[in-house]
Protein backbone atom coordinates (compact mmCIF):
# COMPACT_ATOMS: atom_id res chain seq x y z
CA UNK A 1 0.00 0.00 0.00
CA UNK A 2 1.66 3.54 -0.79
CA UNK A 3 2.71 4.98 2.33
CA UNK A 4 0.00 8.40 3.60
CA UNK A 5 2.95 10.28 4.45
CA UNK A 6 3.96 10.19 1.21
CA UNK A 7 0.70 11.89 -0.64
CA UNK A 8 1.02 14.20 2.56
CA UNK A 9 4.19 15.66 1.73
CA UNK A 10 3.82 15.65 -1.98
CA UNK A 11 0.45 17.75 -1.20
CA UNK A 12 0.47 21.11 0.17
CA UNK A 13 -2.14 23.89 -0.19
CA UNK A 14 -2.35 26.03 -3.02
CA UNK A 15 -1.45 29.85 -2.35
CA UNK A 16 -4.37 32.26 -2.23
CA UNK A 17 -4.79 34.59 -5.32
CA UNK A 18 -3.64 38.44 -4.81
CA UNK A 19 -4.09 40.98 -7.32
CA UNK A 20 -0.38 41.53 -7.23
CA UNK A 21 1.51 38.36 -6.70
CA UNK A 22 0.98 35.72 -9.22
CA UNK A 23 0.04 32.54 -7.36
CA UNK A 24 0.80 28.79 -7.86
CA UNK A 25 -2.33 28.41 -9.35
CA UNK A 26 -1.97 31.09 -12.24
CA UNK A 27 1.45 30.51 -12.65
CA UNK A 28 0.37 26.85 -13.38
CA UNK A 29 -2.23 27.59 -15.87
CA UNK A 30 0.18 30.38 -17.60
CA UNK A 31 2.99 27.46 -17.27
CA UNK A 32 0.05 25.13 -19.62
CA UNK A 33 0.51 27.52 -22.91
CA UNK A 34 3.73 26.46 -23.45
CA UNK A 35 4.25 23.84 -25.69
CA UNK A 36 6.34 21.47 -24.39
CA UNK A 37 7.72 19.90 -27.15
CA UNK A 38 8.56 21.18 -31.01
CA UNK A 39 6.93 18.14 -33.00
CA UNK A 40 9.72 18.74 -35.53
CA UNK A 41 12.14 18.55 -33.37
CA UNK A 42 13.53 15.10 -33.14
CA UNK A 43 16.60 13.86 -31.03
CA UNK A 44 19.42 14.96 -33.24
CA UNK A 45 21.07 11.47 -32.44
CA UNK A 46 17.95 9.93 -33.69
CA UNK A 47 19.48 7.10 -36.79
CA UNK A 48 17.01 7.82 -39.38
CA UNK A 49 16.83 5.95 -42.58
CA UNK A 50 15.70 8.08 -45.45
CA UNK A 51 12.43 8.22 -46.26
CA UNK A 52 11.05 5.50 -48.78
CA UNK A 53 8.73 7.28 -51.86
CA UNK A 54 4.63 6.25 -50.90
CA UNK A 55 4.47 4.99 -54.02
CA UNK A 56 7.18 2.45 -53.15
CA UNK A 57 5.33 1.78 -50.02
CA UNK A 58 1.97 1.33 -52.32
CA UNK A 59 3.19 0.50 -55.60
CA UNK A 60 -0.74 -0.81 -56.16
CA UNK A 61 -1.55 3.46 -56.15
CA UNK A 62 -1.48 4.20 -59.69
CA UNK A 63 -1.04 7.86 -60.56
CA UNK A 64 -5.45 9.00 -61.45
CA UNK A 65 -4.91 9.47 -65.48
CA UNK A 66 -7.49 12.31 -64.82
CA UNK A 67 -5.07 14.72 -63.77
CA UNK A 68 -2.89 16.77 -65.56
CA UNK A 69 0.66 17.16 -65.47
CA UNK A 70 1.69 20.62 -63.69
CA UNK A 71 3.09 22.97 -67.19
CA UNK A 72 5.07 26.44 -66.89
CA UNK A 73 1.79 27.99 -67.53
CA UNK A 74 0.53 26.85 -64.29
CA UNK A 75 3.50 28.32 -62.67
CA UNK A 76 2.98 31.88 -64.05
CA UNK A 77 -0.64 31.43 -63.63
CA UNK A 78 0.08 30.98 -59.77
CA UNK A 79 3.07 33.34 -59.74
CA UNK A 80 0.77 36.42 -61.03
CA UNK A 81 -2.20 35.53 -58.76
CA UNK A 82 -0.38 35.42 -55.33
CA UNK A 83 2.28 38.11 -56.64
CA UNK A 84 4.88 37.37 -53.71
CA UNK A 85 7.73 34.98 -54.51
CA UNK A 86 7.26 33.95 -51.08
CA UNK A 87 4.42 32.53 -51.31
CA UNK A 88 5.28 29.84 -53.59
CA UNK A 89 8.32 27.30 -54.04
CA UNK A 90 8.51 26.37 -57.73
CA UNK A 91 10.04 23.02 -58.01
CA UNK A 92 9.21 22.61 -61.50
CA UNK A 93 11.56 25.41 -63.21
CA UNK A 94 14.52 24.88 -60.66
CA UNK A 95 16.16 22.05 -58.46
CA UNK A 96 14.19 22.90 -55.00
CA UNK A 97 13.75 19.66 -53.44
CA UNK A 98 15.35 20.92 -50.05
CA UNK A 99 13.35 23.44 -49.92
CA UNK A 100 10.23 21.45 -50.75
CA UNK A 101 10.74 18.56 -48.66
CA UNK A 102 9.23 19.36 -45.28
CA UNK A 103 6.18 20.20 -47.19
CA UNK A 104 6.61 16.83 -49.27
CA UNK A 105 7.20 14.46 -46.51
CA UNK A 106 4.98 13.81 -43.10
CA UNK A 107 6.11 13.73 -39.54
CA UNK A 108 6.86 10.63 -39.09
CA UNK A 109 9.04 10.26 -42.05
CA UNK A 110 6.48 7.82 -43.43
CA UNK A 111 5.03 8.90 -46.27
CA UNK A 112 6.67 11.13 -49.35
CA UNK A 113 5.05 12.61 -52.02
CA UNK A 114 6.98 13.68 -55.22
CA UNK A 115 5.25 17.63 -55.33
CA UNK A 116 6.81 20.22 -57.21
CA UNK A 117 4.65 23.05 -56.55
CA UNK A 118 3.85 24.72 -52.89
CA UNK A 119 1.32 27.45 -52.80
CA UNK A 120 0.74 29.37 -49.36
CA UNK A 121 -2.01 31.74 -50.20
CA UNK A 122 -3.04 34.47 -48.03
CA UNK A 123 -6.46 35.45 -48.27
CA UNK A 124 -9.62 33.48 -48.72
CA UNK A 125 -9.99 34.61 -52.01
CA UNK A 126 -6.25 33.04 -53.27
CA UNK A 127 -7.71 29.85 -52.09
CA UNK A 128 -11.47 30.62 -54.02
CA UNK A 129 -9.04 31.39 -57.39
CA UNK A 130 -6.17 28.81 -56.90
CA UNK A 131 -8.75 25.80 -56.14
CA UNK A 132 -10.97 27.40 -59.52
CA UNK A 133 -8.13 26.80 -61.71
CA UNK A 134 -6.86 23.85 -60.28
CA UNK A 135 -10.64 21.99 -61.20
CA UNK A 136 -10.75 23.37 -64.59
CA UNK A 137 -7.17 22.31 -65.38
CA UNK A 138 -7.77 18.74 -63.16
CA UNK A 139 -4.56 19.11 -61.29
CA UNK A 140 -4.85 17.42 -57.78
CA UNK A 141 -4.18 19.23 -54.70
CA UNK A 142 -3.46 18.55 -51.31
CA UNK A 143 -4.52 21.06 -48.23
CA UNK A 144 -1.73 21.23 -45.66
CA UNK A 145 -2.20 22.38 -42.42
CA UNK A 146 1.05 22.57 -39.89
CA UNK A 147 1.64 19.05 -41.71
CA UNK A 148 1.66 17.18 -38.10
CA UNK A 149 -0.97 14.63 -38.85
CA UNK A 150 -0.64 10.79 -38.44
CA UNK A 151 -2.01 9.14 -41.02
CA UNK A 152 0.18 10.23 -44.52
CA UNK A 153 -3.28 12.42 -45.79
CA UNK A 154 -0.94 16.08 -45.15
CA UNK A 155 1.48 15.09 -48.20
CA UNK A 156 1.26 14.71 -51.49
CA UNK A 157 1.74 10.84 -53.46
CA UNK A 158 1.98 11.78 -56.59
CA UNK A 159 2.65 14.77 -57.81
CA UNK A 160 -0.53 16.55 -56.53
CA UNK A 161 0.33 20.35 -55.42
CA UNK A 162 0.58 21.22 -51.60
CA UNK A 163 -1.74 24.19 -50.74
CA UNK A 164 -0.43 24.97 -47.07
CA UNK A 165 -2.31 27.38 -44.87
CA UNK A 166 0.50 28.87 -42.98
CA UNK A 167 0.23 33.00 -44.41
CA UNK A 168 -3.26 32.77 -43.30
CA UNK A 169 -2.91 32.88 -39.68
CA UNK A 170 -4.78 36.68 -38.27
CA UNK A 171 -7.34 36.51 -35.56
CA UNK A 172 -10.02 38.40 -36.74
CA UNK A 173 -12.35 38.76 -33.23
CA UNK A 174 -12.94 37.31 -29.93
CA UNK A 175 -16.20 38.11 -27.95
CA UNK A 176 -15.19 38.31 -24.19
CA UNK A 177 -19.08 38.02 -23.38
CA UNK A 178 -20.15 34.96 -25.49
CA UNK A 179 -16.56 33.02 -25.71
CA UNK A 180 -16.76 33.35 -29.85
CA UNK A 181 -12.90 33.22 -31.47
CA UNK A 182 -13.05 34.08 -35.59
CA UNK A 183 -9.39 33.18 -37.06
CA UNK A 184 -7.90 32.05 -40.13
CA UNK A 185 -7.33 28.58 -40.50
CA UNK A 186 -3.39 29.05 -40.71
CA UNK A 187 -3.55 29.71 -36.83
CA UNK A 188 -0.93 27.59 -35.01
CA UNK A 189 -3.19 26.16 -31.98
CA UNK A 190 -0.06 27.44 -29.72
CA UNK A 191 -0.43 30.82 -30.36
CA UNK A 192 -4.38 30.87 -30.87
CA UNK A 193 -4.72 29.33 -26.98
CA UNK A 194 -1.72 31.87 -25.95
CA UNK A 195 -3.86 35.02 -27.60
CA UNK A 196 -7.00 33.60 -25.45
CA UNK A 197 -5.33 32.91 -22.36
CA UNK A 198 -4.56 37.21 -22.34
CA UNK A 199 -7.94 37.44 -22.12
CA UNK A 200 -8.85 34.45 -19.55
CA UNK A 201 -9.83 32.00 -22.21
CA UNK A 202 -8.87 28.95 -23.60
CA UNK A 203 -9.04 27.09 -27.15
CA UNK A 204 -10.96 24.19 -26.24
CA UNK A 205 -8.97 21.62 -27.83
CA UNK A 206 -4.76 20.72 -26.78
CA UNK A 207 -2.25 18.28 -28.24
CA UNK A 208 1.36 17.52 -28.15
CA UNK A 209 1.49 19.12 -31.74
CA UNK A 210 0.06 22.08 -30.30
CA UNK A 211 3.58 24.39 -31.31
CA UNK A 212 2.66 23.20 -34.80
CA UNK A 213 -0.59 22.26 -36.03
CA UNK A 214 -3.13 24.45 -37.56
CA UNK A 215 -6.71 25.16 -36.19
CA UNK A 216 -7.70 24.63 -39.53
CA UNK A 217 -5.69 21.15 -39.68
CA UNK A 218 -7.09 20.47 -36.34
CA UNK A 219 -10.97 20.67 -37.83
CA UNK A 220 -9.75 19.17 -40.56
CA UNK A 221 -9.01 16.05 -38.83
CA UNK A 222 -11.35 16.91 -36.17
CA UNK A 223 -8.61 16.31 -33.58
CA UNK A 224 -9.76 14.61 -30.36
CA UNK A 225 -6.39 15.63 -27.61
CA UNK A 226 -5.95 15.83 -24.05
CA UNK A 227 -8.98 17.44 -22.82
CA UNK A 228 -11.94 16.13 -24.91
CA UNK A 229 -13.55 14.57 -21.51
CA UNK A 230 -13.54 18.12 -20.42
CA UNK A 231 -14.37 20.48 -23.36
CA UNK A 232 -16.17 17.55 -26.10
CA UNK A 233 -15.85 17.18 -29.47
CA UNK A 234 -14.95 19.75 -32.58
CA UNK A 235 -18.24 19.03 -33.17
CA UNK A 236 -19.75 20.78 -30.65
CA UNK A 237 -17.86 23.64 -30.24
CA UNK A 238 -17.43 24.97 -33.57
CA UNK A 239 -19.59 27.34 -33.97
CA UNK A 240 -19.14 28.12 -37.86
CA UNK A 241 -16.71 27.43 -40.87
CA UNK A 242 -15.99 29.40 -43.93
CA UNK A 243 -14.58 26.92 -46.62
CA UNK A 244 -13.60 26.93 -50.46
CA UNK A 245 -15.01 24.40 -51.87
CA UNK A 246 -12.81 22.69 -55.17
CA UNK A 247 -14.50 24.64 -57.73
CA UNK A 248 -13.62 27.76 -56.02
CA UNK A 249 -17.33 28.68 -54.67
CA UNK A 250 -16.53 29.88 -50.82
CA UNK A 251 -18.94 28.73 -48.66
CA UNK A 252 -19.30 31.40 -45.64
CA UNK A 253 -21.28 29.62 -42.43
CA UNK A 254 -18.90 31.69 -40.46
CA UNK A 255 -21.97 31.60 -37.62
CA UNK A 256 -20.67 33.23 -34.27
CA UNK A 257 -23.92 31.98 -32.59
CA UNK A 258 -24.46 28.66 -30.22
CA UNK A 259 -27.79 28.03 -31.93
CA UNK A 260 -28.45 27.54 -35.18
CA UNK A 261 -31.28 24.98 -37.02
CA UNK A 262 -31.84 26.96 -39.82
CA UNK A 263 -31.59 23.77 -42.38
CA UNK A 264 -28.73 21.10 -42.93
CA UNK A 265 -25.10 21.91 -40.54
CA UNK A 266 -23.30 22.13 -43.51
CA UNK A 267 -20.21 22.50 -41.61
CA UNK A 268 -20.46 19.52 -39.48
CA UNK A 269 -19.26 17.53 -43.10
CA UNK A 270 -15.94 19.23 -43.14
CA UNK A 271 -14.81 19.10 -39.90
CA UNK A 272 -12.77 15.22 -39.72
CA UNK A 273 -13.38 15.27 -44.18
CA UNK A 274 -9.47 15.66 -44.29
CA UNK A 275 -9.64 18.14 -46.91
CA UNK A 276 -11.44 16.34 -49.58
CA UNK A 277 -13.94 18.17 -50.01
CA UNK A 278 -13.09 21.65 -49.36
CA UNK A 279 -10.14 24.26 -47.56
CA UNK A 280 -11.20 25.57 -44.64
CA UNK A 281 -10.17 28.87 -44.51
CA UNK A 282 -11.75 30.70 -41.63
CA UNK A 283 -13.06 29.13 -38.11
CA UNK A 284 -15.58 30.13 -35.41
CA UNK A 285 -15.61 28.52 -32.02
CA UNK A 286 -16.31 28.71 -28.76
CA UNK A 287 -14.34 29.09 -26.46
CA UNK A 288 -14.66 28.35 -22.52
CA UNK A 289 -12.97 30.43 -19.45
CA UNK A 290 -10.10 29.39 -18.50
CA UNK A 291 -9.87 27.64 -15.81
CA UNK A 292 -7.78 29.88 -12.61
CA UNK A 293 -6.58 26.83 -10.18
CA UNK A 294 -5.04 23.80 -12.61
CA UNK A 295 -3.36 20.71 -10.59
CA UNK A 296 -2.15 17.89 -11.70
CA UNK A 297 -1.13 14.18 -9.87
CA UNK A 298 0.45 11.27 -11.57
CA UNK A 299 0.31 7.95 -10.15
CA UNK A 300 1.32 4.15 -10.57
CA UNK A 301 -1.12 1.16 -11.03
CA UNK A 302 -0.41 -2.38 -10.56
CA UNK A 303 -3.34 -3.59 -13.34
CA UNK A 304 -5.39 -2.16 -16.21
CA UNK A 305 -7.98 -3.94 -13.64
CA UNK A 306 -6.73 -0.92 -10.99
CA UNK A 307 -6.61 2.32 -14.21
CA UNK A 308 -10.54 1.48 -14.38
CA UNK A 309 -11.20 1.25 -11.12
CA UNK A 310 -9.38 4.55 -10.20
CA UNK A 311 -10.85 6.52 -13.24
CA UNK A 312 -14.10 5.38 -11.53
CA UNK A 313 -13.51 6.72 -8.56
CA UNK A 314 -11.82 10.18 -10.56
CA UNK A 315 -15.24 10.69 -12.81
CA UNK A 316 -17.53 10.31 -9.37
CA UNK A 317 -14.91 12.22 -6.89
CA UNK A 318 -13.90 14.87 -8.99
CA UNK A 319 -16.55 15.11 -11.17
CA UNK A 320 -16.48 18.67 -12.92
CA UNK A 321 -12.79 19.88 -12.24
CA UNK A 322 -11.96 17.03 -13.65
CA UNK A 323 -10.42 18.08 -17.27
CA UNK A 324 -7.96 15.22 -18.39
CA UNK A 325 -7.26 11.58 -17.48
CA UNK A 326 -4.68 10.02 -19.57
CA UNK A 327 -3.07 6.68 -19.52
CA UNK A 328 0.64 5.11 -20.04
CA UNK A 329 1.93 1.66 -19.84
CA UNK A 330 5.26 1.10 -18.34
CA UNK A 331 7.06 0.24 -21.38
CA UNK A 332 5.95 3.81 -22.75
CA UNK A 333 7.37 5.57 -19.63
CA UNK A 334 10.64 3.39 -19.81
CA UNK A 335 11.13 4.34 -23.34
CA UNK A 336 10.87 8.16 -22.60
CA UNK A 337 13.23 7.92 -20.01
CA UNK A 338 15.61 6.02 -22.56
CA UNK A 339 15.22 9.20 -24.46
CA UNK A 340 15.46 11.81 -21.78
CA UNK A 341 17.47 10.02 -19.34
CA UNK A 342 18.56 13.37 -17.30
CA UNK A 343 14.95 14.19 -16.86
CA UNK A 344 14.12 12.90 -13.40
CA UNK A 345 11.28 10.22 -13.30
CA UNK A 346 7.82 11.64 -11.04
CA UNK A 347 8.15 8.17 -9.01
CA UNK A 348 10.98 6.29 -8.18
CA UNK A 349 9.94 2.75 -8.35
CA UNK A 350 8.47 1.14 -12.05
CA UNK A 351 5.16 0.42 -12.17
CA UNK A 352 3.19 -1.65 -14.89
CA UNK A 353 0.37 1.49 -15.46
CA UNK A 354 0.57 5.06 -15.37
CA UNK A 355 -2.46 8.14 -14.67
CA UNK A 356 -1.85 11.32 -15.41
CA UNK A 357 -5.45 13.46 -13.77
CA UNK A 358 -5.80 17.07 -14.31
CA UNK A 359 -8.72 18.98 -12.26
CA UNK A 360 -9.17 22.71 -13.86
CA UNK A 361 -11.65 24.81 -11.47
CA UNK A 362 -12.41 28.02 -10.27
CA UNK A 363 -11.44 27.95 -6.57
CA UNK A 364 -8.70 26.83 -5.47
CA UNK A 365 -9.07 25.71 -2.13
CA UNK A 366 -12.32 23.78 -3.45
CA UNK A 367 -10.66 21.87 -6.17
CA UNK A 368 -7.55 20.97 -3.59
CA UNK A 369 -9.38 19.66 -0.93
CA UNK A 370 -11.17 17.37 -3.80
CA UNK A 371 -7.95 16.02 -4.92
CA UNK A 372 -6.85 15.58 -1.77
CA UNK A 373 -9.57 13.33 -0.55
CA UNK A 374 -9.53 11.58 -4.21
CA UNK A 375 -6.25 10.76 -3.67
CA UNK A 376 -6.74 9.68 -0.06
CA UNK A 377 -9.46 7.78 -0.94
CA UNK A 378 -7.93 5.72 -3.69
CA UNK A 379 -4.35 4.89 -1.74
CA UNK A 380 -6.91 3.52 1.17
CA UNK A 381 -8.44 1.25 -1.36
CA UNK A 382 -5.33 0.64 -2.77
CA UNK A 383 -6.63 1.06 -5.90
CA UNK A 384 -2.64 2.96 -6.58
CA UNK A 385 0.25 2.24 -5.66
CA UNK A 386 2.67 5.68 -5.22
CA UNK A 387 1.73 9.38 -6.84
CA UNK A 388 2.56 12.80 -7.10
CA UNK A 389 1.02 16.07 -6.79
CA UNK A 390 2.77 18.69 -9.24
CA UNK A 391 3.58 21.69 -6.47
CA UNK A 392 4.44 24.87 -9.30
CA UNK A 393 4.40 25.36 -12.65
CA UNK A 394 7.96 23.66 -13.59
CA UNK A 395 6.26 20.53 -11.64
CA UNK A 396 2.98 20.39 -13.69
CA UNK A 397 5.01 20.58 -16.46
CA UNK A 398 7.28 18.21 -16.05
CA UNK A 399 4.92 15.45 -15.32
CA UNK A 400 2.93 16.73 -18.81
CA UNK A 401 5.79 16.25 -20.51
CA UNK A 402 5.74 12.59 -19.69
CA UNK A 403 2.54 12.32 -21.04
CA UNK A 404 2.50 14.62 -24.23
CA UNK A 405 6.54 13.45 -24.82
CA UNK A 406 5.72 9.81 -25.70
CA UNK A 407 4.92 10.34 -29.92
CA UNK A 408 8.35 12.16 -29.85
CA UNK A 409 10.41 9.64 -28.02
CA UNK A 410 9.28 6.42 -29.57
CA UNK A 411 10.25 8.01 -33.14
CA UNK A 412 13.61 8.27 -31.50
CA UNK A 413 14.91 4.86 -33.15
CA UNK A 414 13.64 5.17 -36.46
CA UNK A 415 9.59 5.22 -36.69
CA UNK A 416 6.13 4.16 -35.36
CA UNK A 417 3.51 1.99 -36.50
CA UNK A 418 0.65 3.50 -34.59
CA UNK A 419 -2.83 2.60 -34.20
CA UNK A 420 -5.19 5.22 -32.86
CA UNK A 421 -8.52 3.27 -31.57
CA UNK A 422 -11.66 3.59 -29.80
CA UNK A 423 -12.59 0.06 -27.68
CA UNK A 424 -14.95 -0.64 -25.00
CA UNK A 425 -13.07 0.45 -21.88
CA UNK A 426 -12.55 -2.92 -20.28
CA UNK A 427 -11.03 -4.45 -23.46
CA UNK A 428 -8.57 -1.07 -24.09
CA UNK A 429 -5.77 -2.78 -22.67
CA UNK A 430 -5.71 -6.10 -24.16
CA UNK A 431 -4.46 -5.17 -28.00
CA UNK A 432 -1.16 -3.94 -26.77
CA UNK A 433 -0.42 -7.59 -24.97
CA UNK A 434 -1.71 -9.56 -27.41
CA UNK A 435 0.66 -7.66 -30.30
CA UNK A 436 3.57 -7.70 -27.70
CA UNK A 437 3.12 -11.56 -27.60
CA UNK A 438 2.54 -11.99 -31.37
CA UNK A 439 6.19 -9.93 -32.22
CA UNK A 440 8.51 -11.51 -29.32
CA UNK A 441 7.06 -15.41 -30.77
CA UNK A 442 7.90 -13.97 -34.44
CA UNK A 443 11.10 -13.15 -32.83
CA UNK A 444 10.99 -9.23 -33.70
CA UNK A 445 11.36 -7.46 -30.54
CA UNK A 446 15.38 -7.40 -29.45
CA UNK A 447 17.88 -4.63 -28.36
CA UNK A 448 20.07 -4.61 -31.08
CA UNK A 449 19.67 -3.67 -34.65
CA UNK A 450 19.27 -6.80 -35.79
CA UNK A 451 15.34 -6.70 -34.15
CA UNK A 452 13.00 -4.06 -36.45
CA UNK A 453 11.09 -3.51 -32.82
CA UNK A 454 12.72 -1.63 -30.09
CA UNK A 455 9.20 -2.07 -28.06
CA UNK A 456 5.10 -2.38 -28.23
CA UNK A 457 3.61 -0.26 -25.95
CA UNK A 458 0.28 1.67 -25.15
CA UNK A 459 -1.11 4.64 -23.88
CA UNK A 460 -3.83 7.12 -24.47
CA UNK A 461 -6.64 8.91 -23.81
CA UNK A 462 -8.31 6.27 -21.10
CA UNK A 463 -11.21 9.36 -20.08
CA UNK A 464 -12.35 8.72 -24.00
CA UNK A 465 -11.80 5.03 -24.68
CA UNK A 466 -9.43 6.58 -26.99
CA UNK A 467 -5.76 3.85 -26.91
CA UNK A 468 -2.98 4.58 -28.99
CA UNK A 469 -0.99 1.22 -29.51
CA UNK A 470 2.75 2.03 -30.82
CA UNK A 471 5.10 -0.40 -31.89
CA UNK A 472 8.77 1.41 -32.12
CA UNK A 473 10.80 0.31 -34.93
CA UNK A 474 14.34 0.74 -35.88
CA UNK A 475 13.26 0.32 -39.70
CA UNK A 476 9.49 0.22 -41.43
CA UNK A 477 9.58 -3.85 -41.78
CA UNK A 478 7.12 -6.13 -44.05
CA UNK A 479 7.55 -9.10 -41.06
CA UNK A 480 6.02 -6.26 -38.46
CA UNK A 481 3.47 -5.13 -41.09
CA UNK A 482 2.12 -8.43 -41.70
CA UNK A 483 1.45 -9.48 -38.09
CA UNK A 484 -0.35 -6.51 -37.89
CA UNK A 485 -2.13 -5.84 -40.58
CA UNK A 486 -5.32 -6.41 -41.09
CA UNK A 487 -4.98 -8.38 -37.68
CA UNK A 488 -4.97 -5.65 -35.52
CA UNK A 489 -8.34 -4.11 -37.40
CA UNK A 490 -10.08 -7.63 -37.13
CA UNK A 491 -9.04 -7.23 -33.95
CA UNK A 492 -10.61 -3.84 -32.98
CA UNK A 493 -13.86 -5.02 -35.31
CA UNK A 494 -14.05 -7.95 -33.16
CA UNK A 495 -14.72 -5.57 -30.14
CA UNK A 496 -17.21 -2.79 -32.16
CA UNK A 497 -14.54 -0.40 -31.68
CA UNK A 498 -12.90 2.26 -34.55
CA UNK A 499 -10.35 1.74 -36.32
CA UNK A 500 -10.10 5.73 -35.88
CA UNK A 501 -10.93 7.14 -33.05
CA UNK A 502 -8.89 10.83 -33.64
CA UNK A 503 -6.33 10.83 -36.51
CA UNK A 504 -8.37 9.86 -39.27
CA UNK A 505 -7.85 7.82 -42.02
CA UNK A 506 -5.77 9.81 -44.81
CA UNK A 507 -3.73 7.16 -47.08
CA UNK A 508 -2.38 4.82 -43.75
CA UNK A 509 -6.60 3.45 -43.02
CA UNK A 510 -8.22 3.89 -46.61
CA UNK A 511 -8.35 0.48 -47.10
CA UNK A 512 -9.63 -0.20 -43.75
CA UNK A 513 -12.65 2.02 -43.25
CA UNK A 514 -14.64 -1.41 -43.63
CA UNK A 515 -13.51 -2.38 -40.45
CA UNK A 516 -15.63 0.48 -38.48
CA UNK A 517 -18.11 1.54 -41.25
CA UNK A 518 -20.73 -0.50 -43.43
CA UNK A 519 -20.99 -0.49 -46.76
CA UNK A 520 -23.99 1.70 -46.74
CA UNK A 521 -22.24 4.24 -44.85
CA UNK A 522 -19.33 3.88 -47.16
CA UNK A 523 -21.76 4.25 -50.16
CA UNK A 524 -23.20 7.66 -48.90
CA UNK A 525 -19.55 8.91 -48.31
CA UNK A 526 -18.19 8.38 -51.82
CA UNK A 527 -21.54 10.02 -52.95
CA UNK A 528 -20.65 13.00 -51.13
CA UNK A 529 -17.50 13.06 -51.96
CA UNK A 530 -18.58 12.98 -55.81
CA UNK A 531 -20.77 15.76 -55.01
CA UNK A 532 -18.67 18.36 -53.77
CA UNK A 533 -15.37 16.95 -55.55
CA UNK A 534 -16.28 15.57 -58.86
CA UNK A 535 -13.38 15.99 -60.48
CA UNK A 536 -11.76 14.21 -57.49
CA UNK A 537 -8.93 16.85 -57.22
CA UNK A 538 -8.78 16.79 -53.57
CA UNK A 539 -6.56 15.13 -51.42
CA UNK A 540 -6.75 12.28 -53.81
CA UNK A 541 -5.80 8.34 -52.66
CA UNK A 542 -6.88 8.78 -49.24
CA UNK A 543 -10.25 8.71 -46.80
CA UNK A 544 -13.21 6.67 -48.49
P1 LIG B 1 -1.98 18.57 -41.27
O1 LIG B 1 -1.19 17.47 -40.71
O2 LIG B 1 -1.28 19.55 -42.12
O3 LIG B 1 -3.21 17.97 -42.11
C1 LIG B 1 -4.00 16.95 -41.59
C2 LIG B 1 -5.16 16.68 -42.58
O4 LIG B 1 -6.02 17.80 -42.64
C3 LIG B 1 -4.70 16.43 -44.01
O5 LIG B 1 -5.57 15.50 -44.60
C4 LIG B 1 -4.84 17.79 -44.68
O6 LIG B 1 -5.08 17.66 -46.06
C5 LIG B 1 -6.04 18.37 -43.97
N1 LIG B 1 -6.00 19.82 -43.78
C6 LIG B 1 -5.08 20.55 -43.12
N2 LIG B 1 -5.45 21.84 -43.10
C7 LIG B 1 -6.62 21.93 -43.78
C8 LIG B 1 -7.50 22.99 -44.10
N3 LIG B 1 -7.27 24.25 -43.71
N4 LIG B 1 -8.63 22.71 -44.79
C9 LIG B 1 -8.91 21.44 -45.18
N5 LIG B 1 -8.11 20.40 -44.91
C10 LIG B 1 -6.97 20.64 -44.21
N6 LIG B 1 -4.17 14.33 -32.96
C11 LIG B 1 -5.21 14.21 -32.10
O7 LIG B 1 -6.36 14.10 -32.53
N7 LIG B 1 -5.01 14.19 -30.75
C12 LIG B 1 -3.78 14.29 -30.21
O8 LIG B 1 -3.63 14.25 -29.00
C13 LIG B 1 -2.66 14.44 -31.09
N8 LIG B 1 -1.42 14.57 -30.60
C14 LIG B 1 -0.37 14.65 -31.46
C15 LIG B 1 0.92 14.75 -30.94
C16 LIG B 1 2.02 14.82 -31.78
C17 LIG B 1 3.39 14.94 -31.19
C18 LIG B 1 1.82 14.80 -33.18
C19 LIG B 1 2.96 14.89 -34.13
C20 LIG B 1 0.54 14.71 -33.71
C21 LIG B 1 -0.57 14.63 -32.86
N9 LIG B 1 -1.86 14.53 -33.35
C22 LIG B 1 -2.92 14.43 -32.49
C23 LIG B 1 -2.11 14.50 -34.79
C24 LIG B 1 -2.16 15.91 -35.45
O9 LIG B 1 -1.43 16.83 -34.73
C25 LIG B 1 -3.59 16.38 -35.58
O10 LIG B 1 -4.25 15.55 -36.49
C26 LIG B 1 -3.73 17.83 -36.04
O11 LIG B 1 -5.09 18.20 -35.92
C27 LIG B 1 -3.27 18.06 -37.48
O12 LIG B 1 -3.19 19.45 -37.71
P2 LIG B 1 -2.20 20.04 -38.82
O13 LIG B 1 -2.43 21.48 -38.94
O14 LIG B 1 -0.82 19.61 -38.58
O15 LIG B 1 -2.78 19.31 -40.13
C1 LIG C 1 -1.37 11.58 -28.43
O1 LIG C 1 -2.40 11.37 -27.79
C2 LIG C 1 -1.47 11.73 -29.90
O2 LIG C 1 -0.26 11.75 -27.89
C3 LIG C 1 -0.44 10.94 -30.68
O3 LIG C 1 -2.76 11.48 -30.36
C4 LIG C 1 -0.61 9.47 -30.50
O4 LIG C 1 1.40 9.15 -31.69
C5 LIG C 1 0.36 8.63 -31.33
O5 LIG C 1 0.06 7.47 -31.59
ZN1 LIG D 1 -4.17 11.10 -28.86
Amino acid sequence: MIPRTRVAQVLRPLARATASTPTAASSRMAMRCIATSAPRLLSASSPRRATKLTTEMYPGIKRDERFKQLSSDDVTYFKELLGSDSALIDGLHQDAAADIEPFNEDWLHKYKGQCRLVLKPGSTEDVSAILKYCNEQKLAVVPQGGNTGLVGGSVPVFDEIVINMARMNKIHSFDEVSGSLVADAGCILETTDQYLAERGAIFPLDLGAKGSCHIGGNMATNAGGLRLLRYGSLHGSVLGLEVVLPDGTIMNDLCTLRKNNTGYDLKQLHIGAEGTIGIITKVSIQCPRRSSAINVAFFGLESFEKVQQAFREAKGQLSEILSAFELMDGKSQSMVHKVRPDSKKPLEDEHPFYCLIETSGSNGEHDYAKLESFLEDVMTKEIITDGVVAQDATQLKSLWSWREGIPECLGHWGGTYKYDVSIPIQDMYAIVDDISAKMEEAGLVGETDEYPVVGVVGYGHMGDSNLHLNIAVRRYDVEVEKILEPYVYEWIADKKGSISAEHGLGIAKKNYIGYSRDETTIGLMKQIKNLYDPNGIMNPYKYV
